[in-house]
């Protein structure tokens, strides 16, 4: 049963469960071909999350700042191709939130050890008139939900493996982030939680 965060933003609790082990089998195949890495961010700042992706582009952040790119700067080669299956999922995990037609042009790998934290940001450097399709994998963590501005009150939403968050039209740019991941054990993933993040770059 899908539960409305706010406009445009659905929670599908559990709709990939079932599916958990192939997806970490595809991100176990993409990082083995490009690694996690803890980005640089253009304050001096290292991220605590380990991060990599596939697609046409990918996220990146480094001293000179976030955008998007054709090739992974650590390997030189361009970013692996993104696996049927998770464009298919993605696909489908829009289409059950109300956004048919879907097609994400990059997938981004999000690694989470005890510990590991996302602060609150927005994400603006992709395509605003698509959707994010989210996939939380592994250990539980609690999603920060913000506004439309940083100082807004933050809703706390527990999201466990197998979840699904869509977020669209008026709530795209709400300001959002990770807690400290609990050092839990999860069964598929010892003490890691892993997000995937689909999106429109182009
Ligand atoms: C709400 N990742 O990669 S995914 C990110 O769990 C990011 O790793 C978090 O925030 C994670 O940028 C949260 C959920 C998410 C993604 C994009 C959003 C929520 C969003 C864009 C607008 C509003
Ligand atoms: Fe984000």
């Amino acid at each position: 049963t899908p539960e409305i965060l706010g406009p445009g933003a659905v929670v599908l609790p559990g709709l990939v469960r079932a599916r958990a082990v192939d997806l970490l089998s595809a991100i176990d195949d993409i990082v083995r071909r490009a690694p996690l890495r803890h980005m640089t961010t253009p304050g001096g700042g290292r991220m605590s999350v380990g991060m990599s992706g596939c697609g046409a582009r990918v996220w990146v952040s480094d001293a000179a700042g976030y955008r998007y790119e054709t090739h992974d700067p650590r390997t030189g080669r361009p970013w692996p191709p993104m696996p049927g299956m998770l464009q298919d999922i993605a696909e489908e995990c829009a289409r059950k939130a109300g956004y048919d037609g879907f097609t994400p042009d990059s997938g981004l790998i999000n690694r989470y050890g005890p510990g590991d934290r996302m602060g609150l940001h927005q994400d603006r450097d992709e395509r605003r008139d698509a959707p994010i399709v989210s996939i939380s994998l592994g250990v539980s963590a609690v999603f920060l939900w913000g506004g439309m501005t940083r100082s807004a009150p933050v809703r706390r939403i527990v999201v466990r493996n197998g979840d699904v968050v869509v977020w669209g039209g008026p709530s795209r740019l709400v300001w959002h982030g990770i807690a400290p991941v609990p050092h839990a054990q999860h069964p598929l993933c010892g003490d890691v939680r892993y997000n995937l993040t689909f999106r429109l770059t182009a």
